[in-house]
């Protein structure tokens, strides 16, 4: 009799709990906090609350006989209402009425998501955290939001993406329906199949993982989905033979009118004391590829920025991620945490997520062999994270050029919850850091931004000043001469450097720009002993974008206690604009800009006292711009 019973309300329960499912509907989730209507007085709602294990947080608000109760032993977010004697509570004569609370799905500044849309059928879609963030499962405190691009119609199509690898498996069942022959190659094996090597200890796994990141096949019931889940893909197989500049220069320059972008998870050694970059015919192929690809509107090359936070790496000391070609991207953890292989430079521009600590989530991607991994980690995972929310960028604008995507990531990347020490706000008021960037992407705002976007005015380029020793400080009237060369609002700047030093590791340099921020172009790297110096490296920083370019640079070396460092040569390369690229037609800025510039240009600026690095300023130089280029605008 009394199993009987119990049976039956056990039966009940469940019942319950079927309509409580259905009446959330999908992508509602469940708490441990329940609503609960009681008459007769706290007291009574305290003793129903104990009852059935509950805590009563009292009256809510100021509805009479309405009660918070919460239930500690209910797992947080839950996909269904739980069994357990606490589900009585509904049964319980003296409880006029409950209802456990669900959480709505939150997608950012959309009215109409439709919830059954963010359910795909594939069997890892409840591990993919970081797409749908604040899922059941997930406790992110920040949205990529991927899904939220998703749900604006975005998806990648008519987008065509190639991983720059070690290969990928053309025929995984995640992967076949993407996969697109013209976005591939096989440079090692000289022929048209960039199908990876298969081998006993599985070598070559890489590519078809950054592959499924971008563009697995949705709701297939296989594996993964990928963020540009509608988007072509294709493998260049270039990592799995003997890596020449040749080889590298043949597989950027792959069908640059057909393949919009290019992900590459790889790079010189990140063992903290290589210094390398391209060669010549990579940094021509690098040239070609945003001049000529994509029919004049650039290639789209998106690099990861290294693994060798270990090793005291520094990404500057990287030519391929420090290139203004490329699109530099940094991981964080879960968490917002600082992941241990993070690589900090100046040449950043955004971060997603990644792995992290053993307690902090993974990412699930495709693999070798058929199959799907949550081992594929590191900056390796980001890279392709970003060439897939580029390519729902260029779905929404098929005409955006290689800056345009650099603009669009520089104004919609956020610090949001990104732990760093380093956070400041630039002159242009853009809040940036040498481990993140911009900060973490977010898909739905690139969309948004991308759809309204102006092609940005054309790139100048100012790099004539060079200070040659014992000539620390020189002023110069810049580039003014020649129009075509007149930078104002920045974007890139590089500084190219001739230094001499017995231990290349020990130098720390930074650049301050005139409006005084402080960007570092390299930190001390333990394990870099070269006394081969720098023989005109070039380190870039995005830091003073949409700065004004007028001023004093100042270049400050530091590398106490043993002072040897000689500089030898130093030259400023300004990238940027004449026009403000956000308002190029504004006349009421050219006027205030006209009245600027004599102020700026003319004054000589205070150098800041001795600041907290202790270091020297060993060079400074003054850009001047006597160009006025409104000057013959009609109101
Ligand atoms: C996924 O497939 C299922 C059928 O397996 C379908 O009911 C659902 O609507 C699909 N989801 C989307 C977003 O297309
Ligand atoms: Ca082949
Ligand atoms: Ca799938
Ligand atoms: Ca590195």
């Amino acid at each position: 009799m009394g199993y009987l019973q119990m049976c039956c309300i056990t039966m009940t329960a469940l019942l319950l709990v079927v309509v409580l499912a259905v009446v959330s509907g999908h992508g509602d989730f469940f708490t441990n906090h329940w609503a609960v209507r009681i008459t007769g007085g706290h007291r009574q709602a305290d003793r129903i609350a104990a009852k059935y294990g509950y805590m009563n947080f009292g009256q809510i608000g100021s509805l009479e006989d309405h009660y918070h109760f919460h239930h500690s032993r209910v797992v947080r977010r839950a996909a269904f209402s739980l069994k357990g004697p606490h589900s009585f509570i509904h049964m319980d004569p003296e409880v006029e009425w409950a209802q456990q609370q669900v959480v709505k799905l939150r997608v950012k500044r959309y009215a109409q998501s439709d919830p059954s849309f963010t359910y795909f059928n594939d069997p890892k879609w409840s591990n993919m955290w970081y797409i749908h963030c604040n899922d059941k499962n997930s406790r992110c405190h920040s949205e990529m939001n991927i899904l939220a691009a998703w749900q604006r119609g975005y998806t990648g199509k008519n987008v065509v993406v190639t991983i720059l690898d070690d290969g990928i498996e053309r025929n995984h069942p995640d992967l076949a329906q993407n996969y697109d022959h013209l976005a591939s190659y096989d440079v090692n094996g000289n022929d048209h199949d960039p199908t990876p090597r298969y081998d006993s200890r599985n070598e070559n796994i890489h590519g078809t993982r950054c592959a499924g990141e971008v563009a697995a096949v949705a709701n297939n019931s296989h594996c993964t989905v990928g963020i540009a889940y509608n988007a072509h893909i294709g493998g260049i197989r270039m990592l799995d033979g003997d890596v020449t500049d040749l080889v590298e220069a043949k597989s950027l320059g792959i069908r640059p009118d057909y393949i919009d972008i290019y992900s590459a998870s790889w790079g010189p050694k990140d063992d903290g004391k290589t210094v390398d970059g391209p060669g010549l015919l990579t940094k021509q192929a690098l040239e070609q590829g945003i001049k000529k690809g994509r029919k004049g509107l650039g290639s789209i090359f998106v690099w990861a920025s290294g693994n060798g936070g270990l090793q005291g790496d520094h990404c500057s000391c990287d030519g391929y991620t420090s290139s203004i070609y490329t699109i530099s991207i940094s991981s964080t953890t879960e968490n917002g945490n600082k992941p241990w292989y993070l690589e900090v430079c100046s040449s950043i521009i955004a971060t997603t997520y990644s792995s992290g600590e053993f307690n902090e989530r993974n990412i699930v991607t495709t693999d070798l062999r058929h199959i799907c991994t949550d081992g594929h980690t590191g900056t390796s995972v980001s890279a392709p994270i970003v060439a897939g929310i580029i390519a729902l960028a260029l779905e929404a604008n098929l005409l955006l050029t290689w800056r345009d995507v650099q603009h669009l990531l520089v104004k919609t990347s956020r610090p949001v919850h990104l732990k760093a020490d380093d956070w400041k706000t630039n002159a242009a008021g853009l809040r940036v850091s040498h481990l993140y960037g911009f900060g973490l992407v977010d898909a739905e705002a690139l969309v948004l931004e991308a759809l309204t976007w102006r092609t940005v005015p054309p790139q100048h380029t100012c790099s004539r000043i060079t200070i040659k020793q014992g000539q620390p400080s020189v002023t110069t009237s810049g580039c003014s001469e020649e129009p075509d060369q007149h930078v104002d609002h920045l974007e890139h700047v590089v500084v190219k450097v001739l230094i001499v030093h017995p231990r290349r590791g020990d130098m720390e340099i930074n650049l301050i720009s005139p409006s005084g921020t402080r960007s570092q172009l390299l930190a001390k790297r333990l394990f870099d002993s070269s006394n081969e110096g720098f023989r005109n490296w070039e380190f870039m920083t995005v830091h003073f974008w949409g700065e004004r370019a007028e001023g004093i640079w100042t270049l400050e070396i530091v590398d106490l206690p043993s002072k040897q460092r000689n500089l030898k040569e130093w030259t400023l390369i300004l990238y940027g604009t004449s026009q403000n690229p956000y308002q190029p037609h504004s006349v009421q800025h050219s006027r205030s800009r006209m009245l600027e510039i004599p102020e700026e240009i003319l004054e000589e600026p205070e150098l800041e006292e001795e600041d907290e690095y202790n270091g020297e300023r060993l060079s400074q130089l003054k850009y001047q711009n006597n160009h006025v280029p409104f000057s013959n605008l009609k109101d």
